[in-house]
């Protein structure tokens, strides 16, 4: 399998199903792409009609979307287990996941994905909204894990996948938490394969101007 994606530091679709392939050892390779502007619809172009990334080949299969490419690896590769295994609590993990891919556009627009940034912000009263609602998803469903770790549902899956950007975003902006919501955040955090993408990130030398704040 090969995932396409952006630059490290800054795509956080990217991070998404990388995170959910790593996290769980699945064999694949990675292929970068830069999000620099010029000839981007022809780069991306080449992997999907989409124009953008991440995009996931398996075999003849092109899946695009992060949301898309994550259900695909849970079903195919996973046995399920990207999602948890109540009905209830898969409900309530995908009206979550959904809620983050379709929502909180004053947080993407004013805390953008920079792995390398370390910043304060004035936060506008539509961001304020954005970052409780996030505090209170966290705080109501994170639940500790067999190994002690706390994650969305008590184990690692897609669910954090998608909140993994917000916890790079939270640490970059120094948004302040309520306690359990900073726990989760920093166990996030702590999760080795975030880890490693953070290395990834810090070790790229790009810088996109229009990406950064
Ligand atoms: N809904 C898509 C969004 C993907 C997306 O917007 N990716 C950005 C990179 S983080 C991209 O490809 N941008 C290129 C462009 O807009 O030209 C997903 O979840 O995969």
């Amino acid at each position: 399998m090969q995932l396409i994606i952006g630059n490290k530091n800054y795509s956080s679709w990217s991070l998404r199903p990388w995170l959910l392939l790593h996290a769980h050892g699945l064999d694949f390779s990675e292929v970068h792409e830069s999000l620099q502007k010029e000839n981007i619809q022809q780069r991306l172009g080449k992997y999907s009609d989409s124009c953008k990334v991440p995009v996931l080949i398996d075999e003849d299969n092109i899946i695009w979307d992060s949301l898309s490419i994550c259900e695909y690896l849970s079903e195919n590769y996973l046995v399920g287990a990207g999602w948890p295994e109540s009905a209830r609590q898969r409900a309530q993990a995908r009206s979550i996941c959904a809620e983050m891919h379709s929502g909180f556009s004053a947080l993407r627009s004013e805390l953008p994905m920079n792995c390398r940034a370390v910043k304060k912000m004035i936060l506008s009263a539509e961001l304020q909204n954005d970052i409780q609602r996030i505090d209170a998803i966290w705080s109501q469903y994170a639940s500790t894990d067999s190994d002690g770790s706390l994650r969305l549902f008590g184990s690692f899956g897609i669910a954090d996948c998608f909140f993994a950007p917000v916890a790079i975003r939270f640490n970059s902006y120094g948004i302040v938490l309520s306690e359990k919501a900073a726990e989760y955040q920093a166990s996030l955090l702590e999760h080795l394969s975030v880890v490693r993408w953070i290395e990834d990130a810090l070790a790229e030398s790009e810088v996109l101007p229009e990406n950064e704040i």
